[in-house]
């Protein structure tokens, strides 16, 4: 053989332009695939491209994140289950299936009995679509997904308190313009990886770096103090920082006299709160809590940041609003270097809150309960107002009404619900006791192997559509190779659906750009205002930020510079109370149990517990444990522990950690089945938000090995 011909064979190339499928910030990468013409195996490289988010960064699952799609378990067509077994049939048998069933429950038991389960990794399009297709294809009100887990606290503080809810209020250049910058409960080192020169820079240019987490992380190890706060006591912790500056007398008054509401009441409340109470509250010394507060509100500019460790709790919402509260009252926010950041999650987190798969929402963060914002979008839609349902109830209370046979149906599309509600053994009885589960998926999560139909889904590499990075910046993300087998869009599911349910007529589309022509429509003059963004201007400018109302808009990269989009445009300043978890330690639970992620799993784990590269440096759950805890209950380093709740038992293999509090305990949330944390968490949920306390309930634990003796 030549060697021109050899070259040639092994040289067959294909370059796909993407962006990792996975954590908000979106980065842009190729994956670059070569064969050789004898069909042997492909290699695949992985090549960081330029873009503005990661500044051409790539962390090491956006490297491995080829492997899950190319050259792993793919479910490739639709498939029923017959005497606990999935066989193959055809899509126009699925359709058949689904039609049936629903109408068979929709005619025996309301259209309420139908629940829709969506996810913040769709697109935007499959997002409004699965909206849609709720309100219009099937008139239920049951639809809600999984980012109420996710974003909900933080989001429902924004709206309140800003009166609009987008992640970061700055574009991330921001961030090194600041003078203190405040990490609460976010592990950027693991979450968005990508970030953290943004920070590491802002440090060299000398910002004082505070840390807020019960343990010490990759993030937390660039702090210059680190407040290792208990669990759940974030709001009482920064009720703290506020006394302090109220006495130093820190506050800028003319910012908080023209643009804010609320101070009275605020500065009654503070006086009224004890420092030595908040000390004990939080295990957080009087003194530490002193020098957080000098330092943001004497530096000139400043940044918070805060993510799911003080958001994922029962009192998540007001959490927030007490973190608002600190950048409100030092007037560190719509300027250069100041800002507040709730560091979105899911790789379209951002848009997946905004058009219309929440319970009360629809396009644009318009409210399905507001009579004006329902006839604008009835209109867009071409329906009648009337035909539209009312709002539904949150991710957790519909899978409660699924446990009590309220919804005998559920369809889950972009979310592994088993793994990632809390209370799961209640959830795997609900789901068990469905009369239809239907998953749209490409891998076989836990929750579609409970499905009595699985329909096979694109993965991010071969389906088009827009994202919304955590700076509220949407992106493209084109197809870049073909579909395997018989799967299908999302979108081009709910729409081929619809027409079977004899809706089809307000589901005509020829492509995902006429649904996003359509959502641009859907929202405009909505918060989320998208009308502006096009395909074409998205190609051209590499995203555009929203609020964008007009085709020629720059898009907003700095919010409230001059003002708040609420009453007076004046921001809300709100007293918030010194709250305690729900769930307390005890002689039975001793222990704080606080779940979370590391670098390597996504999630629940589904797509990166299926790349070989991730999995091997992780190949199973921990609980991380401080020694001196650990040798109080006799657990070994590395052996297996029990873990029990009021709710049930997992078991995972010990790691000591001397940097993580005393009375508290770690464990990831990406495994299922025996090792599923949330089998022991707790389902109380945020009065407000509906999020649930993912962040702490009490567990008791002890060495495996004994249940044997
Ligand atoms: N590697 C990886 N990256 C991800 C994800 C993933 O699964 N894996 N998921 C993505 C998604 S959807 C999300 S939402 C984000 C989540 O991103 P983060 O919110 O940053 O991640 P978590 O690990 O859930 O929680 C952050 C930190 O909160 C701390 N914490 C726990 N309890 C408390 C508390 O009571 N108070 C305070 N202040 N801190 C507490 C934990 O110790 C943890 O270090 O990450 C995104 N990126
Ligand atoms: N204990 C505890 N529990 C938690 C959390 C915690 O910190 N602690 N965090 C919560 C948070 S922040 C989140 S975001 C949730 C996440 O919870 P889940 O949504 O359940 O998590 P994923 O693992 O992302 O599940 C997504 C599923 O959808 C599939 N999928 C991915 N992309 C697509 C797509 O484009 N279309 C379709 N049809 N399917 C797709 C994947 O293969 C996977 O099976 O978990 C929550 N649960
Ligand atoms: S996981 Fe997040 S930070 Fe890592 S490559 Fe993917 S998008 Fe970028
Ligand atoms: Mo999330």
């Amino acid at each position: 053989m030549s060697k021109l011909l050899e070259k040639e064979q092994r040289d067959i190339q294909t370059i796909m332009d993407t962006q990792c499928p996975f954590c908000s910030v979106q980065c842009k990468m190729q994956v670059i695939e070569e064969r050789d013409s004898a069909g042997g195996r492909p290699a695949y490289t992985v090549v960081p491209a330029p873009n503005l988010a990661s500044e051409g960064r790539l962390c090491i699952k956006g490297m491995n994140a080829y492997q899950h799609v190319l050259t792993g378990e793919r479910i490739l067509h639709p498939m029923v289950k017959k005497d606990g077994a999935f066989i193959r049939i055809s899509w126009e048998e699925a359709y058949e299936i689904i039609v049936n069933k629903f109408t068979e429950h929709r005619r025996t038991y309301g259209n309420h009995a139908i629940g829709l389960y969506g996810g913040g990794s769709l697109t935007n399009e499959s997002a409004y679509l699965l909206g849609k297709f709720a309100r219009v294809a099937l008139q239920t009100k049951y639809i809600d997904y999984n980012g109420r887990f996710c974003m909900s606290a933080a989001a429902s503080a924004g709206v309140k308190v800003f009166g609009i809810d987008r992640g970061l209020t700055n574009q991330l250049s921001d961030i090194e313009l600041a003078g203190c910058i405040i990490l609460a409960g976010t592990n950027i080192a693991e979450c968005q990886p990508t970030l953290m020169p943004y920070f590491t820079r802002a440090k060299e240019k000398g910002a004082y770096i505070i840390a807020i987490d019960p343990r010490e992380t990759g993030t937390t190890r660039i702090a210059d103090l680190h407040l290792r706060v208990k669990p759940g006591m974030d709001a009482t912790l920064v009720n703290g920082m506020l006394k302090v500056l109220l006495e130093e007398g820190l506050i800028d008054q003319n910012f908080v006299q023209q643009r804010t509401a609320g101070f009275t009441e605020l500065k009654a409340h503070l006086d009224s709160l004890d420092m030595q109470e908040i000390a004990e509250l939080t295990g957080i010394s009087g003194e530490l809590i002193r020098k957080a507060a000098l330092a943001y509100g004497k530096a000139a500019t400043g940044m918070v940041f805060t993510a799911r460790g003080v958001e994922q709790q029962t009192d998540g919402h007001m959490s927030v609003r007490n973190f608002l509260n600190l950048v409100l009252l030092t007037g560190k926010i719509g300027k250069p270097g100041c800002g507040y950041g709730a560091v979105t999650g899911q790789g379209n987190g951002q848009g997946g809150r905004e058009h219309g798969q929440k319970a009360d929402q629809l396009p644009g963060y318009r409210l399905i309960e507001n009579p004006e914002d329902r006839a604008y979008v009835a209109s867009v839609w071409g329906i009648d107002p009337g035909e539209l349902p009312g709002k539904g109830v949150s991710a957790y209370e519909m899978m409660v009404k699924v446990y009590e046979q309220e919804i005998r149906s559920l369809f889950v599309m972009g979310s592994n619900p088993l793994v990632s509600n809390p209370n799961a053994n209640l959830i795997e009885e609900g789901l068990k006791k469905l009369d239809f589960l239907v998953v749209a998926d490409f891998l076989m999560s836990e929750t579609a192997q409970l499905a009595d139909l699985i329909l096979p889904v694109t993965a991010y590499l071969e389906n088009t559509g827009t994202l919304t990075n955590l700076e509220g910046r949407v992106l493209l993300r084109e197809a870049a190779c073909p579909a395997p087998g018989e799967t299908k869009d999302d979108w081009l599911i709910l729409s081929e659906l619809a027409d079977r349910l004899g809706r089809g007529g307000y589901f005509k589309y020829t492509g995902v750009e006429d649904i996003f022509n359509e959502l641009r429509l859907a929202s405009r003059g909505g918060i989320a205002d998208y009308y502006g963004i096009t395909y074409d201007r998205l190609r051209m400018e590499e995203g555009v930020y929203w609020p964008c109302p007009e085709p020629d808009h720059p898009g907003a990269k700095r919010l409230f510079e001059t003002s708040f989009p609420l009453p007076g445009g004046k921001a809300l300043l709100t007293p918030v109370d010194n709250h305690l978890p729900k769930e307390q330690v005890s002689a039975e639970y001793p222990l704080y149990l606080t779940t979370g992620r590391v670098l390597t799993h996504y999630l629940t784990g589904v797509q990166t517990r299926r790349s070989h590269s991730l999995a091997a440096r992780d190949v199973e759950s921990f609980v991380e444990i401080h020694p001196k805890t650990a040798k109080k209950y006799r657990i070994e380093d590395a052996t297996l522990v029990k873990l029990e709740s009021r709710r049930g038992v997992i078991y995972v293999r010990c790691r000591y950690s001397a940097d993580i509090r005393e009375d508290t305990v770690f464990v990831p949330m990406h495994w299922g089945d025996t090792q599923n944390v949330n089998k022991i968490t707790h389902d109380a949920l945020d009065p407000t938000c509906k999020m649930p306390g993912f962040k702490v309930c009490a567990v008791s634990v002890s060495p495996l090995v004994t249940e044997y003796a």
